[in-house]
């Protein structure tokens, strides 16, 4: 699959469709949109709850088109692994012979924290499928709680800059370096202000396979510094191109 522009983009089929209730000018519908345009194949998507699974899936509504499982916090990974394992038995079974692609999206609290066992399980042991972590550095679904994403001396609602504290005390953990120790054959950062980025990362994604060790991870940075008030108090201003998605 070639390069697309974004003008290209704009002539294909979205896998996610618009009228979700993210907030609005929110970076995670773009980066979906773009990452799932990256493959022309049929996609399954597994989602840990956060801010895209619960706006992408109000009752009675849905934004999907394409096969979707919510999953719990924790296991979003090991949903879309058992996804792939399920469709590898039944392509050697002869009852499958369709080429897919299976795609994990989880926000950092579920990717960083809760969720890193099943995903450091599902990259080990070699699943074909992609992860993207939508950091945001926070835990923003349920209210802005400091994860280990989040920058060293960001005020959140866990961790408030005042008379007691500074903001967050520790530094956030570099997850695509994690992800790189597992001997993945694609790691990725990517932010939506670099207007093709997280359609090429997929791309990439996507495209590389190595025997025996096929899973990526792509992380991407969204930036939330309003929310958790970064810029005001302690951190650096103006990180507009802070958000990382890490394969
Ligand atoms: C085991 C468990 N603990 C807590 C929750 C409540 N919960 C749902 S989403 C969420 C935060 C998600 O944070 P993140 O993964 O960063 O996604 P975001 O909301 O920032 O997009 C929490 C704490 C839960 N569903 N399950
Ligand atoms: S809180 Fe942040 S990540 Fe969540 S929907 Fe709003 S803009 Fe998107
Ligand atoms: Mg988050």
């Amino acid at each position: 699959m070639s390069t697309r522009s974004i003008k290209d983009l704009t002539k294909l089929e979205p896998k996610m469709a618009s009228g979700h209730r993210l907030c609005a000018g929110c970076a995670e519908g773009i980066i979906a949109r773009q990452v799932l345009m990256a493959t022309d194949k049929p996609v399954a998507v597994a989602n840990a709850t956060g801010c895209f699974e619960v706006s992408t899936s109000i009752y009675p509504y849905t934004s999907w088109k394409v096969p979707w499982i919510h999953t719990a916090f924790g296991n979003g990974a090991a949903t879309c692994a058992g996804l792939e394992a399920a469709y590898q038995s039944l392509k050697r079974q002869g009852k499958i012979t369709d080429e897919m692609r299976f795609v994990s999206f989880a926000g950092d609290g579920a990717t960083y924290d809760i969720g890193l066992q099943a995903l450091s399980g599902a990259m080990e042991r070699g699943h074909h499928m992609m992860h993207v972590c939508f950091n945001n550095e926070a835990y923003m679904n349920t209210g802005i709680q400091r994860s280990s994403a989040t920058q060293f001396g960001a005020s959140t609602t866990t961790s408030p800059a005042g008379s007691v504290i500074p903001g967050k005390g520790e530094y956030s953990k570099d997850m695509t370096m994690v992800m790189i120790a597992h001997d993945i054959p694609y790691a990725a950062q990517a932010s939506p202000p670099q207007l093709e980025g997280p359609h090429r990362q997929g791309r990439e994604g996507f495209r590389v396979r190595r025997t025996g060790v096929p899973e990526r991870h792509i992380h991407m940075s969204q930036g939330m510094e309003d929310r958790q008030r970064l810029g005001d108090i302690h951190g650096p201003a103006g990180r507009s191109d802070l958000c990382m998605a890490s394969l």
